[in-house]
């Protein structure tokens, strides 16, 4: 309870924080995109991660709130990046499928968008399969209108969960995001290496763009290179970091 009237009066109290994480090419070491992740800098008990109030924010409705304060700041952001001359990438968006099924999803992030004099095509919308097992005629129009706009629309944690192959048929998805914990085990354990590497076939025969989670060691990134995966992000790399270390990366990029 405490926790929840906390979370309420974080966006008026100010204590929301976007980290960024860098989406790598794996050949050239080029910054594609970032990532942006949400964390709750709490008075009491410092940075608290997303996974102690998403789901706590999505039962009480205030992750709409919360998913617009994310965008109107990562728009914020990106405006002063283009501003200051860096280098066009991509920001990558977290959604929850409560948001998704908002009446008014599409418009609202368009008007966002809008509202900071920004080409659409700089975002990436990632979603879960849940938003397809919800409403699938939905997903699929909304999916429609997004990419018309130039948004792409990432699926996240594949792999995990009840993803199906054939989300991969009915719904248009330009990025396939494969789970950190398939990455973690290439190479120490058969199945992982097995499935790692049938993901990396299946998105290029597609033509779907593959981001590989939870890259953290060197072997890791041989292997994934070896297979001429596209890209990826992990902590052998970087971290999710504040906006000002970010920025850093950005200019050095330029
Ligand atoms: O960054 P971290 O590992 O703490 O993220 C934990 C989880 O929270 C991840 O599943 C991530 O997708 C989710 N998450 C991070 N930021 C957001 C956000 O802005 N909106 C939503 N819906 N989920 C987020
Ligand atoms: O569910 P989602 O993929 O959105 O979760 C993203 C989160 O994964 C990031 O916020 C970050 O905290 C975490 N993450 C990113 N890279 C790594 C990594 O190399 N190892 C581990 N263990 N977690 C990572
Ligand atoms: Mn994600
Ligand atoms: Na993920």
């Amino acid at each position: 309870v405490v926790l929840r009237n906390d979370l309420l009066k974080a966006i008026e109290r100010n204590q929301f924080r976007v980290y960024y994480q860098a989406q790598v090419r794996l050949e050239s070491n080029d910054i594609l995109a970032a990532e942006a992740l949400i964390r709750w800098e709490h008075p009491e008990w410092g940075m608290v991660s997303p996974n102690e109030f998403i789901s706590l924010a999505e039962e009480s409705g205030f992750i709409i709130n919360l998913g617009n304060w994310m965008l109107r700041e990562v728009c914020r952001n990106y405006r002063k990046w283009m501003e200051g001359g860096m280098a066009p990438i991509k920001v990558s968006v977290n959604y929850s499928s409560i948001q998704f099924f908002e009446r008014n999803f599409v418009e609202n992030i368009l008007n966002i968008i809008a509202e900071y004099g920004l080409n659409p095509h700089f975002l990436i919308m990632e979603i879960t399969e849940s938003v397809f097992m919800k409403n699938p005629e939905k997903a699929i129009l909304d999916i429609k209108r997004l990419q018309s706009v130039g948004i792409q629309v990432a699926l996240d944690d594949f792999g995990t969960g009840f993803s199906s192959l054939s989300y991969l048929n009915s719904f248009n998805i330009d990025i396939l995001k494969i789970d950190r914990s398939f990455i973690k085990n290439v190479m120490l354990d058969e199945a992982s290496t097995i499935i790692t590497r049938s993901v990396i076939d299946l998105a290029q025969e597609l033509r779907i763009k593959l981001v590989a989670e939870g890259i953290e060691n060197w072997d890791q990134l041989a292997y994934l290179r070896d297979l001429n995966c596209y890209s990826g992000q992990g902590f052998l790399y970087n971290k999710p970091m504040p906006l000002g270390d970010f920025e850093q990366l950005l200019v050095c990029e330029k």
